[in-house]
């Protein structure tokens, strides 16, 4: 029985290997600067889990066709060396290090997103995620974003970010319902939500964050490809999750200003 389910795992191993080594990669082609070292690193991290699954799967085979019981077998149960107090200490020491190791390797690339500021000349943008619907809004010719009332947010005014229209600083603010930014430019997302727990999430950008109240969470990235891309709510929100969704446009700088005079007409 032990000598059979050796073979079964070491059967499993191999065919589970081979599906990840034979499938194409699992992300869409990268379109920000960042991108490829995130890449990389998962690349890496997926690697080092593979090894350390490989290991354990053929070490439980090799335990089980040497340990395992026999027909006719007489012999007294046999115990891991040492008993089940080393054969845990091992197990801990095994599951750890592999955790350090890749929060070790893999900090410096979120750090680079996280604990570096953005670039000064960042086009900023506020983000507002609701039930279930994403706004966005650029701060116009003064470069500043009036406060959020949340008192004064009412959809059906199309007030989302609860403006002050009195307010100097809000007045030329723009509000859109999808973001556009110019290609190869620093982007500064200032992230918030006025309900619940709300996901911000880009594929192509390598970019994903979550949005909670009372919070206004910083992102930085620069996108490097003209392009229409999905933005997806990955934090289940609600009944109407699955249909939170907006599109950031990666324009050109001359479509860009053309957009956005096109947006503040529309105000
Ligand atoms: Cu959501």
């Amino acid at each position: 029985m032990g000598k059979a389910f050796a073979v079964v795992l070491t059967i499993i191993t191999a065919v589970s290997v081979a599906i990840f080594v034979s499938h194409h990669w699992w992300f869409p082609e990268v379109a920000s600067a960042h991108g490829g070292a995130m890449d990389h690193q998962f690349t890496e991290t997926f690697v080092g889990a593979a090894i350390g699954f490989i290991l354990a799967q053929l070490g439980l085979a090799v335990f089980a066709w040497k340990y395992g019981e026999r027909k006719g077998d007489t012999r007294p149960i046999r115990i891991f060396p040492g008993g089940v107090k080393w054969l845990l200490v091992l197990a801990f020491v095994y599951v750890g290090s592999e955790i350090i190791l890749l929060e070790f390797v893999g900090q410096k690339v979120w750090a680079a997103m996280y604990f570096t500021p953005p670039a000064a000349d960042s086009l900023q943008v506020q983000v507002l995620a609701g039930q279930f619907a994403f706004y966005f809004r650029y701060p116009g010719p003064d470069g500043k974003f009036g406060p959020i009332h949340t008192d004064k947010i009412d959809e059906a005014s199309a007030n989302f970010f609860g403006i002050d229209p009195s307010d100097p600083a809000s007045k030329d603010d723009i509000v859109t319902a999808e973001i556009a930014v110019p290609v190869n430019k620093p982007v500064e997302l200032l992230l918030n939500s006025k309900d619940m727990d709300h996901g911000f999430y880009i594929r192509e950008m390598r970019i994903q964050q979550d949005m909670l109240p009372g919070m206004q969470i910083p992102l930085h990235f620069t996108p490097t490809k003209i392009g229409k891309y999905d933005i997806a709510c990955n934090q289940l929100c609600g009944l109407g999750h699955y249909n939170m969704r907006a599109f950031l446009e990666v324009m050109s700088e001359e479509d860009y200003q053309k957009w956005l005079v096109q947006q503040a007409s529309l105000q």
